[in-house]
């Protein structure tokens, strides 16, 4: 609860604790352009260690993140294949195109799990006419989808075909704890199948800003390059690392509540008039709703009516997503109020 708001906009929208402040007002700092903050050598460590990748880079966002690790691993024009509902498809403002000059072919997915034959069969050579492929984005958890996640197994299927097919594969997890613990495997487990991950700190994770990039030493090397070329070299940035070591330490074990949350969130939707839950079984964080009334309309009916704060992500569709600042206990009270102003259209 914030100012007397349920906000389930995102979880994006959390604010840092008293701990977490400590640790940031107490940080060692250096200047990191330089490459001399020794907290964020201790997030990178840290981050690479938990994800069993050589190396690590602490960039501002999840966007920029992604978008790094599209430049290093292809060339202008090469051809990459993103699904066609992920963040980097639909949310990150077209910069494959914009700032990777590549060329984005989208492959479908069920609730996010990519259809591996399909995949497969868009890999291809370079020829005279086309690009060739040279890089496969996957996203763990698949926040469009409805946060559900893609089991290890596919993962290994799709890394298994890349490397044979000499292509590289990066995995967008802004939320890869979540889906980590939706599965009950450690992260390294997913981060196995891959060349390059990103992960978001400022998400389940609660830091106030962050994401952390992960890959092989030669990779990160590269990487670092390019993020002081988009403007991403921060200087004594070892206060927000410091967040994001004290989440590391402290947040990952409670995403499960926040599972748990969403699951007891849609369970209660469901059934409800002018609205139908999509997320029946949410796997992580989000419930995602149709509704029968213009989305806006709903979101602005919650907001003012019932303090209830929760995004559009379609005309007709509604996205809830719970995380470290709510509490089991508000959870009956936002259930109530989204089945009363859904009820009003119905
Ligand atoms: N997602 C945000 C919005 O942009 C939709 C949210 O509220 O969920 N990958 C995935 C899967 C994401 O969901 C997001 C953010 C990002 C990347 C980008 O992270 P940031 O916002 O740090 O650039």
């Amino acid at each position: 609860m914030y100012d007397g708001n349920i906000d389930l906009r995102s979880d994006t929208i959390t604010r840092p604790g008293p701990a977490m402040r400590s640790a940031m007002a107490n940080a060692r700092v250096g200047d990191d352009v330089f490459d001399d903050d020794p907290t964020v050598h201790e997030l990178q460590a840290k981050s690479a260690g938990l994800l069993g990748k050589e190396a690590a880079l602490f960039v501002p966002t999840g966007t920029m993140g992604n978008v790094i690790a599209l430049k290093v691993h292809t060339s202008s024009g090469d051809e990459v294949l993103m699904d066609a509902n992920s963040h980097s498809m639909l949310y990150e403002v077209g910069n494959a195109a914009t700032i990777a000059h590549v060329m984005t072919r989208q492959y479908r997915s069920d609730r996010g799990i990519p259809r591996v034959d399909e995949l497969r069969a868009m890999i291809h050579e370079p020829t005279l006419h086309s690009p060739g492929t040279s890089l496969i984005l996957l996203e763990n958890s698949h926040n469009r989808s409805g946060g559900y996640v893609i089991p290890g197994d596919v993962h290994k299927e799709v890394y298994r075909e890349a490397q044979a097919r000499g292509i590289r594969v990066h995995l967008d997890g802004a939320r890869l704890f979540n889906a980590a613990a939706a599965l009950n495997v450690p992260a390294s487990n997913l981060a196995d199948h891959a060349d390059s991950v990103t992960f978001c700190l400022s998400k389940g994770l609660g830091c106030p800003v962050g994401s952390v990039l992960c890959g092989t030493a030669e990779f990160i090397e590269k990487a670092r390059r390019i993020r002081k070329m988009l403007g991403g070299g921060m200087r004594q940035a070892g206060i927000l690392a410091a967040a994001g070591i004290y989440a590391l330490e402290h947040h990952i074990q409670r995403l499960r509540d926040d599972h748990a949350n969403a699951r007891r969130l849609a369970q209660e939707l469901v059934g409800a008039k002018g609205l139908r839950v999509e997320t029946e079984l949410p796997e992580t964080n989000m419930v995602y709703f149709q509704t029968t009334e213009c989305g806006d309309a709903v979101v602005d009916r919650l907001k003012q009516r019932y303090r209830v704060l929760v995004n559009t992500m379609g005309p007709n569709l509604i996205r809830a997503v719970t995380h470290l600042d709510i509490d089991e206990s508000e959870i009956p009270s936002a259930a109530a109020a989204i089945r009363a102003a859904c009820a009003e259209s119905g």
